[in-house]
């Protein structure tokens, strides 16, 4: 289970969503993703996503994290992957973490936001081709390669939502997309957009 903090955007009564299609998707959608702040290492999800870079082979920040969270297992098989490029996304086991899988996506440096967006859409498909069900994103970008906090959270949450509209089935088969906060700012952007771009009805 996902621990406290926990936020849902979802209101409303099926019923009175059935009657109409937009209330439904954002009902349907919403209740889908959530907030949470905290260490991402934490999370029993099916995959979390880690903000590697190009070689895979660990770092600072919360690379550093889930890769100390992880052992050793973990870098012995990123050292098979050969590497990653940028805005694209790569799968493996969770070893000693509560995640059962990591999604090692790589971030621009710097504000480059189609890159951006790729890191997003590209861990969603790394799920789907996997058939998970469960992610947990961190703030890609924002911490070491310097993308600005709002602009990197409106292209997560955007790129997200975007996906689930023109991916309908394998947006469905998702139980839960949890969007992973460490700092205080992020919190408060993530509170602040979250809801405007998965509104309540
Ligand atoms: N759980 C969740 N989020 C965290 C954690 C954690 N345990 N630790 C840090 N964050 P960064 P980047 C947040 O710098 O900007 C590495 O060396 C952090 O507060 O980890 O994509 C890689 O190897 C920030 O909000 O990633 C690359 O070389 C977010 O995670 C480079 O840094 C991302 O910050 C990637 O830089």
């Amino acid at each position: 289970d996902i621990p406290t903090v926990q936020e849902n955007y979802a209101t409303g009564t099926l019923s009175a969503a059935f009657k109409n299609p937009t209330f439904a998707r954002n009902l349907f959608w919403n209740q889908k993703i959530h907030l949470w702040k905290g260490d991402i290492t934490e999370l029993e999800v099916d995959a979390i996503v880690n903000a590697a870079n190009e070689s895979l082979l660990g770092g600072g920040g919360v690379d550093g994290s889930i890769h100390r969270a992880a052992g050793k297992g973990l870098l012995k098989e990123c050292k098979t992957l050969g590497g990653c490029d940028t805005g694209d996304a790569k799968i493996t086991k969770g070893y000693l973490l509560p995640a059962k899988h990591v999604i090692h996506t790589v971030g621009p440096i710097g504000e480059k936001p189609k890159l951006l967006e790729s890191c997003y859409r590209r861990s969603l498909e790394v799920l789907r081709e996997n058939n998970l069900e469960s992610l947990a994103f961190c703030c890609v970008s924002t911490g070491v390669y310097g993308y600005p906090n709002e602009n990197a959270a409106r292209v997560a949450i955007t790129t997200v939502r975007e996906w689930m509209d023109n991916n309908r089935s394998d947006a469905e088969k998702i139980q839960h997309i949890v969007f992973c906060v460490f700092l205080d700012v992020d919190e408060r952007i993530y509170k602040r957009l979250l809801p405007e771009i998965f509104p309540k009805a």
